[in-house]
């Protein structure tokens, strides 16, 4: 090699107007926004596709608690035309088909670069510009960055010794191998059982040999009750989407479920265990989210509706010391995420599947043949680690993000998130945390809050643009403000009580062991107000140059 060729190539940055980190819904939904302005934007991805949570989670089982037909984007009727959904919680393949396809059909996928993992950024404030620096050693430049990395893309593992040393099969559940994995016959361990254990376990059960489960903590599950959709009936939803996005437009949740407006003591007891029968027979969120408005907020009457369910995994599960390990008794119904299951609990029925209740019996480490809990050693082919992520705040953390006078965005959030809106935070300008902590995307059904936030921050943008601004930030006295409003929402609400990724909490995350305020608990609907409002004011809370 001659001495030319062994001297790194020093390139000058590539420049772009704006970057958006992550190809997923939001960032698909924002560069088409940005190219709509005429704006030179690129989209950096670390997946070797785009479709961020649809790429990335390839578990069998994987699939939508929301109706497919209200997760879709809304702004586009001729996707809304072309696009039939086939079941009613599509599954992930399906969904990945989907984002592809409104990509393709936006024209969105040149400006998407694949393979492309952001490890840091940093601001400067001579140039008021940001430059991006990528694992594969290349620096980007821009004016504006625009994060759209996800809310649950930061998977972790478990802090349990000798995870490196299984020499079967292991992958955490987000990194599904994208090849098939041969399930049958083979002995598969799955260790956690949140909403993506349960979603595995209901759908491996009966394709593996044999499936042991690992269970910390159990979580209060309800039937999804998935049906495909027929021609028909997809062309009755196509009809009724006007309908359907203005129900999510008013839900606290953005879903299609909202509260039931009467309280559990105005309803008589036939009528009420008649009303829960009802939410437990229909189909998604409707049995967490439809419920009598009282029941996410009061303990007695959580307490009433966490007892119909406890029965209803004793009527499901066969023999009732099993049935008991899988009723929660450390929070209510409700109160963490609730995941929605298809064939779980009749799961523990087969002779195929053991639970094991790591109370009594905890994991003492991962061996090269299994897991080897202190009253024995099991011996797998697979290792499932459903796991869980270092939600909200995980894919930020995992940025090296600095920003005015050298400041760490990770060491800003160190106990937790502070932000003005959910979309900017003081000391790092020019950069809006679209789909970030502490918005309302994170809290709710995500692509109706989103495409809101980023509808609104493009209107922010167009403005930018127009007025020729360079300098975009938000102050501290505007963040202690939202601070407070983030906290109001927690007050009062069971969704505060239980330790959960909602509140922050996360074992195999040093320093995640206390609550932090990661979302916006007050409703979609006031969080769009309020957006609406800071706009209206001439963008109050902002400084703009
Ligand atoms: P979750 O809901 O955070 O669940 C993670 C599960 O893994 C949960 O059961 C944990 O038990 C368990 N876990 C985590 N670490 C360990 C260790 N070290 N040992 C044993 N068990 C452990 O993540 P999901 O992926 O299921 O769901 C995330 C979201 O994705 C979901 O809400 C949907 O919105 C989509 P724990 O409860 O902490 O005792």
């Amino acid at each position: 090699m001659s001495q030319q060729q062994d001297e790194p190539q020093q390139h000058e940055p590539q420049q772009h107007e704006v970057i958006i980190i992550g190809a997923g819904v939001c960032g698909i939904y924002i560069l088409h926004r940005m190219l709509e302005l005429g704006v030179d934007a690129t989209v950096l991805e670390a997946g070797g596709g785009l479709g961020g949570t649809w790429y990335w989670n390839r578990y069998p089982g994987a699939r939508f608690d929301s109706e497919s037909y209200s997760y879709g984007y809304s702004f586009n009727q001729e996707i809304l035309d072309e696009w039939n959904w086939s079941e009613h919680f599509a599954a992930q393949p399906e969904t990945l088909s989907y984002l592809n396809y409104v990509a393709d059909k936006l024209d969105v996928r040149r400006h998407m670069q694949f393979n492309c993992r952001v490890n840091a950024a940093a601001f400067d404030e001579d140039s008021d510009t940001w430059t991006v620096a990528l694992a594969d050693g290349r620096h980007l430049r821009c004016n504006l960055l625009l994060t759209a990395i996800g809310m649950l893309s930061a998977a972790t593992l478990p802090n349990i010794e000798g995870v490196e040393d299984f020499q079967g099969q292991a992958f955490h559940t987000y990194y599904w191998p994208q090849d098939p994995v041969d399930l049958a016959d083979k002995k598969v361990a799955v260790i956690g059982t949140g909403a993506t254990g349960v979603q595995v376990i209901g759908e491996i059960a009966d394709k593996v040999g044999e499936l042991v489960v690992y269970q910390r903590r159990p979580n209060w599950c309800a039937p999804l009750h998935n049906a495909a959709i027929d021609a028909d009936t997809m062309a009755q939803i196509k009809d009724s989407y006007d309908d359907i996005f203005a129900k999510c437009a008013e839900t606290p949740g953005g879903f299609l479920h909202g509260p039931d407006r009467r309280s559990f003591a105005e309803v008589p007891e036939a009528e009420r265990l008649a009303f829960w029968e009802e939410l437990y027979a229909s189909p998604g969120f409707g049995i967490w989210l439809g419920n009598f408005r009282d029941v996410l907020i009061d303990f007695e009457v959580n307490a009433e509706f966490s007892a119909f369910i406890a029965d209803k995994i004793r009527q499901r599960v066969d023999d009732p010391a099993v049935a008991d390990k899988l009723i929660p008794k450390d929070h209510g119904f409700g109160s963490r995420r609730v995941p929605m299951e298809t064939r779980y609990y009749e799961a523990y029925n087969r002779p195929n599947v053991t639970l094991v209740d790591l109370n009594d019996t905890p994991i003492e480490r991962i061996t090269s043949e299994g897991v080897k809990t202190s009253d024995q050693q099991r011996a797998f082919d697979i290792i499932v680690y459903a796991t869980g992520f270092d939600a909200i705040t995980g894919a930020f953390d995992r940025i090296d993000i600095t920003g005015v006078g050298g400041e760490k965005l990770a060491d800003k959030w160190r106990d937790g998130p502070i932000t003005y809106l959910g979309v900017a935070v003081a000391g790092f300008p020019n950069l809006l945390t679209l789909a970030g902590p502490q918005g309302a995307s994170v809290s709710s059904n995500f692509p109706p809050n989103i495409e809101y936030a980023v509808n609104w921050a493009t209107t922010l943008i167009a403005q930018l643009r127009a007025r020729g601004c360079q300098r975009i930030e938000t102050t501290e006295a505007a963040e202690a403000m939202w601070i407070e409003e983030i906290k109001s929402g927690y007050e009062g609400s069971l969704l505060a009580t239980a330790k959960s990724w909602f509140t922050g909490y996360n074992s195999n995350v040093e320093g995640h062991d206390k609550m932090r305020y990661l979302m916006y608990l007050l409703g979609s609907p006031k969080y769009r107000q309020r957006l609406d409002t800071v706009a209206e004011q001439g963008y109050e809370g902002f400084t703009i140059q």
